[in-house]
This record gives C-alpha cells, sequence and structure tokens, in this order.
C-alpha cells in the first residue's frame, strides 16, 4: 500500500552525496519522504509536481544531514569501571590493569551477573544519549560474556535495544575479545571450545550480523584471530578487526586480506597495512574516545589513510574501560582536534563511510532510496557540528517519517 508522503521544505541539506559541493549541500532544498524512504531531494525549486499532494513540513532554514551512525559501541555491558579510571589515575597503566585480572575481565564479570533485563535497561541509558544527538544506527558487540551462554545474552539484549527504540542496530559477534579467567593461559583452547561454537549458536539464532576480533598482545594472535575468520567464512558472515591499537600485530593486513568491512583503532598501523587497506576497500574505523582515555600520544596515520583513499569513519567505542562515551558529536570534535581530520571528513565518518564500515548500503547519504533516516540541526554551518564540544544543536531527528 502506497500512504502519502511528506516534503521536508525551506531546508539547507548536507547530503553527503556526489553533488560537487562540500557536504554534498544543496541550498534552498526539499527532500521527499514516502513508505520510509527518500523519493526525491534537490532544489525546492524543481521538486515535481507530483509530490504537491505530500504534507509540507517547513524547517525554519535548519540544516538536514543523514541520521548519524555509530559504527563501534560495546555498549551492552553490565557495571562500569570507574574504579580502574581511579586506579589509572593513581599509576596503572591500561595494560597493567588487564594483567592483574582487571580491565576487560571485571567487566565480564559484571555482565555474566546481569540478567537480561537490567543489561537491557543500562543499555538503553545510553543508546538514548546516541538517539538524542541524532543517531539512527548503531553498532553493538558481544564479547563481554565469554562463555557461550552470555555472548548469546549481550547479543539478544543488542537486538532488544532496536525492538526498544527507533533505532537501526547491527549486531557484531566479539567473542574473541578477551581470555575469561577460566581458561587463563589456555587462549587457543578458548578460541576453539567456547568462542568458535559461541559464534555458531549466535548464528543458528539469526543474533550475528558480523564477526570481530581483538588482535592485540593482551588479546589474540593474528593466528587465533585467522581461525575465528575462517568460522565466519563458513558462515558467510562479514568481519572486521580491532586492530593496531597498543601495538602493530599486522591486524589490519590480515584483516583486508580477508576483505574486511573495517580494521578499528589503528594507532600503531604502518604503511603496510594502509596499502592493503586501501586495495582491500577496508574503512578504517577511527576511535578517538580510546585514544583519549588511554591518553594515547601515538596517532593513526590519518594523513596516509587519506593519501591512498582508504574510507575514515569515526565512532565512539562506547564501552566502560577504555572509552566510556556516549556523544558521537563529541567524537567528531575529537576526531578534529586530535586527529586532524577536517570537520567534512568527521562528518562522513559518522554518515557514509560509518554506513560502509556496516555494509548498509540504504543509509548515509541523503538520496533517492536511501532510508528516510535525517537529523535537523539548529547550526548555520555544517562544521560547527565538530566545531562545539558538549552541546547538542539536534531540532529533530527522523526514523521513516517526522513525527
Ligand atoms: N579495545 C578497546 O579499547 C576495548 N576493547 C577493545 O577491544 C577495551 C574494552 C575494555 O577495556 O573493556
Ligand atoms: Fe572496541
Amino acid at each position: 500500500m502506497t500512504t502519502t508522503g511528506q516534503v521536508l521544505c525551506d531546508l539547507r541539506a548536507a547530503t553527503l552525496a556526489a553533488t560537487g559541493t562540500p557536504y554534498g549541500l544543496i541550498e534552498d532544498a526539499a527532500i521527499a519522504m514516502q513508505d520510509g524512504r527518500i523519493a526525491w531531494v534537490g532544489k525546492r525549486a524543481d521538486l515535481p509536481e507530483s509530490y504537491g499532494g505530500f504534507a509540507q513540513v517547513p524547517l525554519g532554514g535548519r540544516l538536514v544531514t543523514p541520521g548519524l551512525i555509530d559504527c563501534h559501541t560495546h555498549i551492552v555491558h553490565g557495571g562500569n569501571r570507574a574504579a580502574e579510571f581511579e586506579m589509572r589515575l593513581n599509576g596503572a597503566s591500561y595494560e597493567e590493569v588487564a594483567r592483574a585480572g582487571g580491565g576487560i575481565v571485571s567487566t565480564v564479570t559484571a555482565t555474566r551477573d546481569a540478567g537480561e533485563d537490567r543489561l537491557l535497561s543500562d543499555a538503553l541509558a545510553r543508546v538514548d544519549r546516541l538517539i538524542g544527538e541524532g543517531v539512527t544506527t548503531l553498532e553493538i558487540k558481544s564479547g563481554y560474556g565469554l562463555d557461550v551462554e552470555t555472548e548469546l545474552r549481550m547479543l539478544r539484549v543488542a537486538r532488544a535495544v532496536a525492538g526498544n527504540r527507533p533505532v537501526r542496530v547491527r549486531t557484531s559477534f566479539l567473542g574473541a575479545h578477551a581470555t575469561p579467567p577460566e581458561f587463563k593461559g589456555r587462549d587457543d583452547a578458548y578460541i576453539d571450545e567456547v568462542a568458535i561454537p559461541a559464534l555458531r549458536a549466535a548464528h543458528a539464532a539469526e543474533l550475528v550480523d558480523a564477526v570481530d576480533g581483538f588482535c592485540e598482545g593482551i588479546a589474540f594472535s593474528p593466528a587465533q584471530i585467522a581461525r575465528v575468520f575462517d568460522a565466519a567464512r563458513d558462515l558467510g558472515l562479514p568481519v572486521k578487526l580491532h586492530a593496531e591499537q597498543l601495538s602493530n600485530l599486522g591486524g589490519a593486513r590480515l584483516a583486508a586480506r580477508r576483505g574486511a568491512l573495517s580494521a578499528d583503532h589503528l594507532e600503531y598501523l604502518d604503511a603496510d597495512g594502509v596499502a592493503a587497506m586501501a586495495e582491500a576497500g577496508t574503512v578504517a574505523v577511527i576511535l578517538p574516545g580510546a585514544f583519549y582515555t588511554l591518553r594515547e600520544t601515538r596517532m593513526p596515520p590519518v594523513d596516509a589513510l587519506r593519501e591512498h583513499g582508504v574510507p575514515m569513519a569515526l565512532a565512539t567505542d562506547c564501552n566502560p574501560g577504555s572509552s566510556p562515551l556516549t556523544s558521537l558529536l563529541l567524537a567528531m570534535n575529537m576526531g578534529c582536534t586530535l586527529f586532524r581530520l577536517t570537520p567534512e571528513e568527521a562528518l562522513r565518518g559518522v554518515t557514509v563511510h560509518a554506513a560502509r564500515a556496516l555494509g548498509l548500503a540504504e543509509c548515509g547519504t541523503i538520496a533517492p532510496r536511501q532510508r528516510a533516516e535525517l537529523a535537523v540541526w539548529d547550526v548555520d554551518h555544517a562544521a560547527e557540528l565538530s566545531y562545539r564540544i558538549g552541546f547538542n544543536p539536534l531540532h529533530a531527528r527522523i526514523f521513516g517519517a517526522m513525527p
């Protein structure tokens, strides 16, 4: 059944599509929406007469962008790590905290102890902060269960987020995030006896959209990650990887060779890794919240990524340890100020390139046939979205239709 749609007008559209203008900007624009999709976008004066019967929604000259996309979060987790935050401020390093049995493992305990309802209500409180900033799609990882039952519970909660809020969720299975205490010193056994069986069970329950891993000295080796990626390939699932965050193990190269959607963090990425990602079309997901929280000094090679045409996305990495961040606007500001992204790169990083990092073709730009997922902002210039710190200029969020 075809329903009558809406025409948004009296607006400026930062389409992020190839219009030949910065931000894909169209002044004096109109956007026609029907059945949850964008039917038409262009100059208001060029609006075809066939949309004359649509409800007109004037937006007072405001800027409209695609709905924002947070393409890397661990937003479902139990408890918090304020105590470890304090420990680090008393001198302990992130690796020391992890090796002392804290870090990820303490969140694993809290997540195993939390029921599904508690995990969901805690996650929704954080998701609501993102939605309040115009986020219409987010990715959610497992990886704090590290046993079959709790990994599946995290993914069910991630799916339930989309059942409880008007937002699209893509899930990533991250069983290869850390070795749980009961497998201490037996990383290979954990991968073979828990992580891969959990992946198969979660896939059978239709809970998995992609497969992730943590390739790092304090986590898993490229050879161990490769086994998880083999299992993903057998299930027909796309892969992505936390790579080169604290050291260079060649994770980005491995991910690129496996045709990964994205390689994420990348502070220690080398020229080889950049070239491999460029060749494979793997998106670089830059996570300034973790860089900031860990007080990293080594920056991801943004200039090299740019020169090689590697698409760069930006995300919160919302997690209780290294990035307790629930503001994608602040991630954009940090991407610009800490990593010297341009404001246009930052906006592309949370729209069109973030969509690509999730393998989504129908959101991330304002163009015909794209989903009608938009953010309306009280700003004069798109750069304001990255420029301000702790200021949220969202006027309205559109998820399918203007409310
Ligand atoms: N990289 C990170 O920064 C987080 N996970 C990962 O793979 C840290 C997760 C945590 O400390 O809880
Ligand atoms: Fe992460």
